[in-house]
Formats: C-alpha cells, sequence, structure tokens
C-alpha cells in the first residue's frame, strides 16, 4: 500500500511536469522552527512530499529581467498546480494532504514561509544547501523552483542529501550585487530584499514580479560545460 501511493505520487507529479520528486518524513522536520513544521500546519502529518520544477537556461541568461521575472511566476503557478492535484489525489485515497504555496503569500513580516521548502527539499533528498543559501540539486544546480505537500499518508521516505556542490567556488558571494550574500550560508534577507525593490522599480515590476537572481545565475553547478 505504502509503495503504490508512493509510486502514484510521484508519477502523478512527472505526468503533470514534475522535474524531481523527493518525500522527507514530517519526523525529520524536528529541527525546524516552532510554528513552521509540518505538523503545525496538518495535525497528524507524517510525510512531506517536495516537488522541483526547472527554469529553461537560457531565462537566466537576462537575470534580472523581465523574461526572467514571467519564467519565475510561470514556475510558480506550475508547482502550486501540481501541488493542488497531488493533494487531491491523497485525498480521493482517503488520505489529508494541504499544500503550501511556492512563494506568494508568505509572512512578509519575518520573511518566512509556512514550510520552508529548501529544507524540505534537502530532506527529501533532492539536493543540499549551497553557500548561496540555494538548494544545489545535481541536475539543475540551483537552477529550480520549490513547492511542498504535508499529508498523513505514510509514504516511503527518501534519503536526504549532504553532497558539497560548492568546493572553493565563490561565484555567487562575489557577484551578488547588495553585498546580501557576505559569507557561505550567511544571507542578510534585509539587502537582498532592497536589491529586489531596486531592481523592481527600475524594470516597472509590480511587488509579486520582483526578482533579481544573479546568485542564481553566476552559479555553475547542473550547467553544461562549455
Ligand atoms: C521569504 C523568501 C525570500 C525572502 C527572504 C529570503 C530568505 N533567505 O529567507 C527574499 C525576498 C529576500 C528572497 C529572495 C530570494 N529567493 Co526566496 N523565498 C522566500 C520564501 C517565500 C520563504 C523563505 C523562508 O521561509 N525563509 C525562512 C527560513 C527558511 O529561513 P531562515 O529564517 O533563514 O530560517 C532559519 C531557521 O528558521 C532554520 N529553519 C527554517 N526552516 C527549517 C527547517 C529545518 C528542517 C531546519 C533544520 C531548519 C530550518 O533555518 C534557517 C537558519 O539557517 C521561500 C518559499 C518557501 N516557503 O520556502 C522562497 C525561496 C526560498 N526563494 C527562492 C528563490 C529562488 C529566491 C531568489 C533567487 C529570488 C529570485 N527568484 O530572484 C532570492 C535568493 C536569495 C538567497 N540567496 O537565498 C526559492 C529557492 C529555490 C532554491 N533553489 O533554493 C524558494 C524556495 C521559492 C521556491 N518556491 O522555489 N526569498
Ligand atoms: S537574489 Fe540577488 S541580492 Fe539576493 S542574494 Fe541573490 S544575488 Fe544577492
Ligand atoms: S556559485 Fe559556487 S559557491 Fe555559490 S552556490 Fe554555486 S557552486 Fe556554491
Amino acid at each position: 500500500m505504502r509503495h503504490s501511493l508512493t509510486y502514484k505520487v510521484k508519477e502523478l507529479a512527472s505526468n503533470l511536469g514534475a522535474d524531481m520528486v523527493g518525500i522527507a518524513s514530517q519526523k525529520s522536520f524536528s529541527k525546524a522552527p516552532h510554528g513552521h513544521r509540518p505538523q503545525d500546519l496538518l495535525r497528524d502529518a507524517k510525510s512531506v512530499i517536495v516537488i522541483a520544477v526547472s527554469l529553461p537556461e537560457s531565462s537566466f541568461e537576462s537575470a534580472p529581467s523581465r523574461e526572467y521575472s514571467a519564467a519565475y511566476l510561470a514556475a510558480n503557478s506550475e508547482l502550486n498546480r501540481i501541488a493542488f492535484h497531488i493533494s487531491k489525489l491523497l485525498e480521493k485515497e482517503g488520505f489529508r494532504a494541504i499544500q503550501i504555496p511556492a512563494a506568494m503569500p508568505y509572512d512578509y513580516e519575518t520573511d518566512m514561509g509556512d514550510l520552508s521548502h529548501r529544507h524540505a527539499a534537502n530532506l527529501a533528498g533532492l539536493g543540499s544547501f549551497g553557500k548561496s543559501c540555494l538548494l544545489l540539486t545535481e541536475r539543475f544546480g540551483p537552477r529550480v523552483r520549490l513547492v511542498s505537500v504535508a499529508t498523513n499518508a505514510e509514504l516511503s521516505h527518501d534519503p536526504r542529501s549532504d553532497l558539497d556542490h560548492c568546493g572553493s567556488c565563490t561565484k555567487c558571494l562575489d557577484a551578488c550585487p547588495s553585498g546580501a550574500l557576505s559569507g557561505p550560508g550567511i544571507i542578510d534577507k534585509k539587502k537582498c530584499n532592497e536589491q529586489h525593490e531596486k531592481v523592481g522599480e527600475e524594470l516597472g515590476l509590480s511587488d509579486e514580479e520582483q526578482i533579481c537572481g544573479v546568485c542564481i545565475k553566476v552559479c555553475p553547478v547542473g550547467k553544461p560545460i562549455d
């Protein structure tokens, strides 16, 4: 039962356009901040399904740009759509499931999502953290966006990923235009946010459309060698 439902969930996600799917146990979130664990969103949560959709390589070439912003928004709506259908499948099978927004809405005061998709993706084996604080996947590097679904179904869990993809590289730290990345894994969210606002003003973007993405653009992980 557990294996066949896991298979159905993964199959549906990839039929709907997911590039990667992994599953983490609710128990692996024990170090997540209070209020941001799967059981804070779904009382009897047992598993978290994490889905990644990659963005076309070319959309980053121009980043930050209106074209990258469009790809960013398209990926968010694809992810929310996939998560919606996974939740419906699980409910049809007699379980409960809740989708966590890919991006907006989140708590704008604390800059925190209800659940951190990056941590969830790491726990579900999709990739590991880079010096940029982003999730790096072997195949697409950081050029993926993520979404999670918490469910009370006991699914088969994937092992956590702990590969170091960065080594001695410091490209993202050197390229960050706002100085928000001051060291490996250290981000000043205020500076990063201000950069999003600055770019947004320059490009005439609404709050929801604001992007930067330079730390993704310069990352060599998962890029074809040229
Ligand atoms: C708010 C937000 C922002 C804010 C704040 C960023 C930040 N670093 O928190 C701003 C606007 C600045 C921002 C910028 C960007 N973002 Co953003 N953002 C989010 C959002 C909506 C919430 C992030 C969040 O919850 N942060 C709070 C927590 C995780 O961070 P924290 O306070 O530092 O948490 C500490 C502890 O609480 C603890 N913790 C929290 N949860 C857990 C869980 C466990 C198990 C453990 C052990 C610990 C733990 O860990 C942290 C300490 O290291 C997520 C979507 C989501 N729901 O995950 C996208 C998201 C993180 N953003 C994303 C992206 C791509 C970007 C940008 C590139 C923007 C762009 N598209 O141009 C930049 C990159 C900045 C960077 N280098 O990290 C992607 C990342 C994809 C990836 N490959 O990793 C996400 C996941 C959106 C998505 N659906 O894909 N973002
Ligand atoms: S999104 Fe831009 S400002 Fe924010 S950390 Fe990445 S490069 Fe720096
Ligand atoms: S640019 Fe280099 S240091 Fe930054 S996340 Fe990618 S591999 Fe790591």
